[in-house]
């Protein structure tokens, strides 16, 4: 019986023999996407009568002259951003606004416009540096920076926008109904669907508008390029199998945030929109110009201003927020496998790492581990004792993920499906039925996340209680949660499903993964609380979809990839781009999911994966076993260098992390983001920052005897390595399978952990070295962030939050500007590292008068590397109190 159900499942799985391009649609599939696509000049005006502006809101009717149709306008200021929204003018219509997106706080940034003035055809108001003209007939809204124009809104009068209208006057192919795939959409709104276009002068790159695995200069969809892809960039949340690299096709996640950056000026236009949407690139006229179209909802556009990129990330992050702190763990290596098989060969895994000296702080558990994928049970004979399993993984400092997909087995004797089902908490199809799709464990249905009561209810199921068999060591994976359908159109649920309040499934796809994937970081928010008191426990859930905002929640990954090295290369500019959009706590699957990779190709994943914000190797069922021992000695000790490297460099990595949560901030970052002003950086992608201090040049190509490298100026930077000095400009380099090039940046201080240990729990008392990179003025500065690395008595004030500044030979340790905190770590400076200083004198040291052990030594604590720096040892400062180090030309010390 059992067995005839999986037969019926897998005919049901569409996909089995790579990414089939017509089992998606392309805007030509889509009606909305046919009728507005390059479609323009609809005319629409404001009517000048109806203009008011009131302290941060200018407001105005706008009307479409061939319907006569009426839609209200409102362009808000808030402080480096202006908001452009219309709606239709008869709020009675109740076109869906998304939720939970935009921060409950947001009203309080608006500014008052000021210098407004109005004319019969026009009105000009400023803000800041920045001012915005309405033109009325057509409708047209003008921004300028600094007095140059720096983005158009309908400039190519593409703004569309089809009222609500009844089914009858009309009735033309694709408004009332349409198929795709023997899937029928019955449309009961009709046509709903909303454009618009962007011109943004002088820009020649944009990125963002994650996810695709693309450049992170976006390819041009359209125009005379040689390099347009033709279909615009999609945004809808899709579980592709074995996606194709270079591709505007959509994936697991959508972010509808752009990015603009030419020289001197980055800005970038966010759409508030969860509906199916299509953007359209093209390079012309000397800038660069968009179409974006949307298949229901309302316009709610936020233009950022930037002129930073730095701003840019801080103007978005006040809108959706920043990313969640998360638990220190989390910052080390995963291992994860679809599947480890049961309790034994979890313990061997476990095991291995500390037979091979490799570090790792999480084991994975797939859907195998279930019974018969009902989620939050567990198989009896697999792992009958999971409490015990995850107690002894704990008693080294390790943690446990289990994976908990959204969707529910229509067994009445499970208990999940059977009370969600009393409560009426489930999604449902168009004639009011309980939704019924096929995925792992045969039919199932979906919970309805629009339903706040269903996400309270949702997270209590991670009460220990609750959940037999967790324990407090027990994290979770949401996966499937775009959502995954198999037997659905483009394998996802049907548009005109329906959630909560009537809203059809068409106007929340994209957010519905985000708001599953907070339900259950909420469930493990009160079960900290609950099995910790107050203070409690950072949620982990990783998510396979996400939306604008989910940042706030926890990790994301870019989901099935392929062991090729086609998709290890992609892995980097699309983890920039998903950090450009705000969430910075994301990786890619180290080794490919799909497929076997060679020896070289996981050799290389482990060395540029090491640098991900989430680092996890994870791996197909059908592949060969791959844990980081089992290619032999050679690649055991670099994978071994690659995943201690990774736990070095942790203290700065949760410094990055914490200044993400407080400022929205990106962790890994294009080099333009970091040097703006060097016109070629300007959409490299080969190489990236972690952080402002840290510059990686990962080889992503097999067989490599050299790899070419550009460092931006001003410099000096110094080998990570070796600590040897280089020169901005273009280098070519020798490579060997060891090396991973990487730099730090002349002006920064990096604060590390050298010991080699089992997990980062192992590491926590650990003394730190303080790496110092001069600049050309011989000055240096960083921070370093601790706290617990676990719960929230940060924001009580119990954490550490250190300024050291090199300056005039003498380092100091400070409290960081916003404040130092107060914490009892035991943790202490033991050495310094001083890369730079002018080279062929003696140095000597001494603090409080009295002298330090220094000489030439190497850089990190690893025999072979050369002495190139100077090196202060024995310390033990202290890191909660001010100190000073001086250095001192000649030797001795005075
Ligand atoms: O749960 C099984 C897999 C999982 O390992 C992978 O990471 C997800 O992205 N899951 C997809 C479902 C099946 C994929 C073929």
């Amino acid at each position: 019986m059992r067995a005839c159900a999986w037969l019926a499942i897998i005919a049901l799985i569409p996909w089995t023999s790579g990414f089939k391009v017509e089992d998606f649609k392309r805007c030509s599939d889509s009606a909305f996407c046919t009728r507005l696509r390059g479609s323009s000049g609809e005319a629409y005006a404001v009517l000048p009568n109806s203009v008011a502006v009131a302290g941060s809101q200018i407001s105005a009717q706008v009307k479409h002259e061939a319907s006569g149709a009426l839609f209200q306008l409102a362009i808000t200021a808030y402080e480096g951003t202006v908001r452009l929204t219309v709606d239709e003018a008869d709020p009675s219509v109740g076109r869906f606004h998304v939720p939970e997106v935009l921060l409950p706080e947001l009203p309080q940034q608006e500014r008052p416009w000021t210098k407004v003035s109005q004319t019969r055809s026009s009105l000009r108001a400023s803000l800041g540096a920045a001012a915005v003209e309405l033109g009325y007939s057509p409708l047209k809204l003008v921004l300028n920076v600094d007095g140059a124009p720096a983005v158009t809104f309908n400039a190519d009068s593409m703004f569309a926008f089809e009222h609500r209208r009844a089914k009858g006057e009309e009735d033309p192919e694709g408004w009332w109904e349409e198929m795709f795939k023997g899937h029928r959409d019955s449309k009961p709104k009709g046509p709903e669907a909303i454009s618009f276009d962007l011109a943004f002068p002088g820009v020649r790159h944009v990125y963002g508008l994650p996810q695709h695995a693309s450049a992170l200069a976006l390819p041009p969809t359209t125009g005379l390029a040689d390099n347009a892809t033709s279909e615009p960039y999609r945004l809808y949340n899709l579980d592709v199998f074995e996606y194709a690299v270079d591709s505007p096709f959509g994936l697991y996640g959508s972010i509808p945030l752009l990015w603009a950056q030419r020289l001197g000026l980055t800005v970038a236009a966010f759409w508030l929109n969860a509906a199916e949407m299509y953007v359209d690139v093209e390079h012309a006229g000397g800038g660069v110009r968009t179409q974006w179209v949307a298949e229901s909802g309302v316009l709610d556009l936020f233009l950022l201003l930037g002129p930073s990129p730095a701003e840019v990330s801080r103007q978005y992050a006040r809108l959706t927020g920043t990313t969640a702190m998360p638990q220190e763990f989390a910052l080390g290596y995963h291992q994860c496998r679809w599947n480890y098989r049961d309790e034994a060969d979890v313990r061997a895994v476990d095991a291995g790492f500390d037979r091979h000296d490799i570090p790792y702080d999480v084991i994975w558990l797939d859907i195998e581990h279930t019974d018969g994928k009902r989620y939050f049970t567990w198989d009896a004979a697999l792992f009958p004792e999971p409490e015990a399993l995850q107690e002894d993984i704990a008693s080294r400092g390790r943690r446990t993920v289990t994976i908990i997909d959204p969707h529910i087995k229509r067994d009445p004797g499970y208990h999940i499906y059977s009370e969600a089902a009393r409560l009426d908490y489930f999604v449902k199809d168009r004639d009011g039925k309980e939704f019924d799709g096929w995925c792992w464990p045969g039919s199932s249905a979906y919970l309805d996340m629009l339903n706040p009561a269903a996400r309270d209810w949702w997270a209590k199921l991670f009460q220990l209680d609750a959940y037999k068999g967790s324990t407090p060591h027990l994290y979770v994976w949401n996966d499937m949660n775009e959502p995954s359908v198999f037997n659905g159109p483009e394998i996802t649920m049907h548009k005109d499903s329906l959630h909560f309040g009537g809203v059809e499934h068409r106007s929340v796809h994209n957010l519905y993964g985000a708001l599953y994937h907070n339900a259950t970081a909420q469930g493990l928010l009160e079960r900290g609380t609950a099995v910790h008191g107050e203070d409690g426990d950072r949620p982990f859930v990783l998510s396979r979809a996400f939306f604008a905002g989910s940042q706030r929640i926890g990790p994301i990954w870019t989901g099935d990839n392929s062991a090729t090295w086609e998709q290890l290369r992609i892995s980097v500019p699309m983890l920039l781009s998903i950090g450009l959009a705000g969430l910075p706590f994301s990786g890619a699957d180290v080794g490919g999911f799909f497929g076997n990779p060679e020896e070289e190709l996981l050799v290389r994943w482990y060395q540029a994966g090491a640098f991900y914000p989430f680092f996890r190797g994870h791996a197909h069922l059908d592949t060969k076993r791959r844990e980081p021992w089992l290619f032999g000695e050679a690649a055991t000790e670099r994978i071994r260098v690659a995943i201690r490297a990774r736990y070095a460099m942790l203290p700065y990595l949760y410094t990055l992390f914490q200044a993400a949560h407080a400022e929205g901030l990106p962790i890994m970052r294009p080099l333009a983001f970091e040097f703006p002003g060097e016109a070629w950086a300007l959409g490299a992608d080969d190489a990236f920052m972690l952080g402002p201090g840290l510059l990686v040049a990962p080889v992503l190509e097999p067989g490599a005897a050299q790899r070419a490298l550009r460092l931006p100026a001003p410099g000096p930077w110094y080998s990570a390595t070796t600590g040897e000095a280089a020169a901005p400009g273009e280098h070519t380099l020798d490579v060997t399978l060891d090396s991973v090039p990487a730099y730090l940046r002349g002006g920064a201080i990096l604060p590390f952990k050298e010991r080699a240990r089992r997990s980062t729990g192992a590491m926590a008392r650990d003394p730190l070295t303080l790496v110092v990179a001069l600049d050309a003025a011989g000055a240096a500065a960083g921070e370093l962030y601790v706290d617990d690395g676990r719960s929230f008595a940060y924001r009580r004030g119990v954490f550490l939050h250190r300024r050291f500044e090199f300056a005039g030979s003498v380092l100091t340790s400070r409290p960081a500007p916003g404040g130092g905190g107060a914490m009892a770590s035991g943790v202490t400076v033991e050495r310094l590292v001083v890369l730079g200083l002018q080279p062929g004198r003696e140095w000597g040291a001494q603090r409080d008068g009295a002298p330090l052990d220094v000489a030439p030594g190497p850089l990190l604590l690893r025999p072979g590397l050369p002495r190139s720096a100077l090196v202060v040892r024995k310390l033990g400062l202290p890191l909660d109190a001010d100190w000073a180090v001086t250095f001192l030309p000649g030797g001795a010390v005075a």
